[in-house]
C-alpha cells in the first residue's frame, strides 16, 4: 500500500487528553474514574457532548435503532464504503476514564487532525459510539455491535432488562437516543478500534503499541443454585441444603478449571446474589455468573464442559437443584491480516516499538471483524488495571496510539493531497 501524504501526521495530543479529561467529567464515580452505565443519564449526557464535538467538527450523526452513533467525515468519492473507526462510552459502575472512551475521541482527533491539516481522503471516516459495549447493567456485552452484525436480533436486545427489570428497549427511548436507521445497513471498508489494553503486558515491556492480532473467546455463565431458606441458629448442620455454599464450592471449581488449562485461559465470578440476602437466614437460591476467556477454541468447550460436571456434581452432594444459562459468548476472533498490517507498518512509520498481542478483554472489533476487516490499536495501561477506577494511562500512550489509529485509518481510506 502506498504510504500516505505526509508520512509525519500526528495528532494533537494536548486537545485528545483535553477531550478524555472533559468527558471524565461526565458520570463521576466515587475514586477518580468514572460510573457513566449504558443507558442511564450520564450515558445521555455523554451522548450529547460526543455529538455536540462531532458536529463542530463538520460531521454530520447517524443513529441506528440500537442507539449506535455514527458520526460521518465525507470523502471525496461519498460513495465509496466509508472508514469506520471507534468504540464505546459506556463504562463500568467502577470504571476508568479510558476504556472504550479512548477510542471513540482517538477517532474525532483524527478528524480534528484532518481538518487542522486540511487533508481530505477518498474514503468518507466515520466515528463510531457502540451503545452498551460493558455489558454490566444488561447482559451480554457488545450487544449493539452484535446486534449490527447480525448476532443478535434487535426485539431480543430491546428485551435485556437490568437488576431493577427496566427493559433495554425501554431504557434507550428514555434518554432519547433510539435513532430510526435500521441497524448493520452501513457497508465498511475497514473498521479500527483502539482501546488501553487492559493487561500489563506492555508496561512491563515498555512497549508503546500493541498490534492485536487475535482476540480470546469467552462464555458467561449464569449459574442458580436453589435449596432452602432456613435459620442459621436452629438448623442443624446436616439437615441444611445451602445455597451459598454451593455457590463457594462451584467458584472453586472454576479457579481449579482455569488452572487446570494455563496457559492463555483465565476464569472467574464476577456477579453474585444470594436470596433473601439476610445475615441469619440460610441462602436458599445463589445466582452467579461464570467468566470463562482463552484464544483457543478447543479449550473454551473443555472448560465450559468441565463446569457443568462439576457444579453437577456440587448439586447432587448437598441435595440443590442446579440450572446454567450462558448469557454470553463468542469464539475467538482472528483479526483481519490487512488490517492488522496497516497498524504494523504505521507503528513502524512512526518509530514506535510494538509487539502482537492477543486482547483479553471483549471489544466491539470482535463482533464487526464479523462484517468487515478489522483491527486493534492497544496502548499501554499503567499495572495493566482496568475496570478499576484507578485505570490510568499516560498522555504520551495515549498520543502515539491515536497516531498509529492515524496513518491506519487514513492509509486505508486514502489521502487526495
Ligand atoms: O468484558 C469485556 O471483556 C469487556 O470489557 N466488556
Ligand atoms: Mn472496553
Ligand atoms: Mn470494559
Amino acid at each position: 500500500m502506498m504510504a500516505a501524504a505526509g508520512e509525519n501526521l500526528r495528532i494533537n495530543g494536548a486537545r485528545l487528553w483535553d477531550s478524555l479529561m472533559e468527558m471524565a467529567k461526565i458520570g463521576p464515580g466515587v475514586a477518580g474514574g468514572n460510573n457513566r452505565q449504558t443507558l442511564t443519564d450520564e450515558d445521555g449526557e455523554a451522548r450529547a457532548l460526543f455529538q455536540r464535538w462531532c458536529e463542530e467538527a463538520g460531521c454530520t450523526m447517524g443513529l441506528d435503532r440500537m442507539g449506535n452513533m455514527f458520526a460521518r467525515r465525507e470523502g471525496t468519492d461519498p460513495d465509496l464504503p466509508p472508514v469506520y473507526v471507534g468504540s464505546h462510552l459506556d463504562t463500568q459502575p467502577t470504571g476508568g476514564k479510558y476504556d472504550g472512551v479512548l477510542g471513540v475521541l482517538g477517532g474525532l482527533e483524527i478528524l480534528r487532525s484532518l481538518n487542522d491539516l486540511g487533508i481530505r481522503t477518498r474514503h468518507p471516516i466515520v466515528v463510531v459510539n457502540w451503545t452498551n459495549e460493558e455489558g454490566t447493567r444488561f447482559a451480554p456485552a457488545m450487544v449493539a455491535s452484535g446486534v449490527f452484525a447480525g448476532l443478535h436480533e434487535l426485539d431480543w436486545a430491546y428485551d435485556r432488562t437490568d437488576a431493577e427489570g427496566k427493559r433495554f428497549g425501554d431504557e434507550l427511548k428514555r434518554i432519547g437516543w433510539m435513532g430510526e436507521e435500521e441497524v448493520g445497513q452501513r457497508p465498511i471498508k475497514a473498521f479500527f478500534e483502539l482501546h488501553i489494553e487492559q493487561g500489563p503486558i506492555l508496561e512491563a515491556e515498555d512497549v508503546d503499541v500493541g498490534v492485536v492480532t487475535h482476540g480470546q473467546g469467552l462464555w458467561w455463565l449464569e449459574v442458580t443454585l436453589t435449596g432452602k431458606d432456613a435459620h442459621t441458629g436452629s438448623t442443624p448442620m446436616a439437615v441444611r441444603r445451602n445455597a451459598g455454599l454451593g455457590m463457594a464450592r462451584v467458584t472453586e471449581a472454576v479457579q481449579r478449571i482455569a488452572m487446570a488449562h494455563q496457559p492463555d485461559a483465565v476464569g472467574a465470578v464476577g456477579q453474585a446474589n444470594l436470596y433473601p440476602n439476610s445475615r441469619n437466614v440460610i441462602p436458599g437460591k445463589a445466582v452467579f455468573t461464570v467468566d470463562f476467556r482463552t484464544p483457543d477454541p478447543v479449550k473454551l468447550a473443555a472448560m465450559r464442559k468441565e463446569l457443568e460436571i462439576a457444579a453437577a456434581r456440587v448439586a447432587e452432594d448437598m441435595g440443590l437443584e442446579l440450572s446454567i444459562e450462558a448469557t454470553g459468548g463468542f469464539e475467538p476472533v482472528a483479526f483481519d491480516e490487512g488490517c492488522v498490517q496497516a497498524v504494523r507498518d504505521a507503528a513502524d512509520r512512526l518509530g514506535y516499538s510494538h509487539r502482537d498481542i492477543v486482547s483479553g478483554a471483549g471489544h466491539d472489533a470482535c463482533w464487526i471483524n464479523r462484517v468487515a476487516p478489522t483491527a486493534m490499536v492497544f496502548c499501554p495501561c499503567v499495572d495493566g488495571l482496568s475496570h478499576n477506577e484507578a485505570e490510568e494511562i499516560t498522555p504520551a500512550w495515549a498520543e502515539k496510539g491515536t497516531n498509529v489509529l492515524f496513518h491506519a485509518v487514513v492509509e486505508t481510506a486514502g489521502v487526495v493531497g
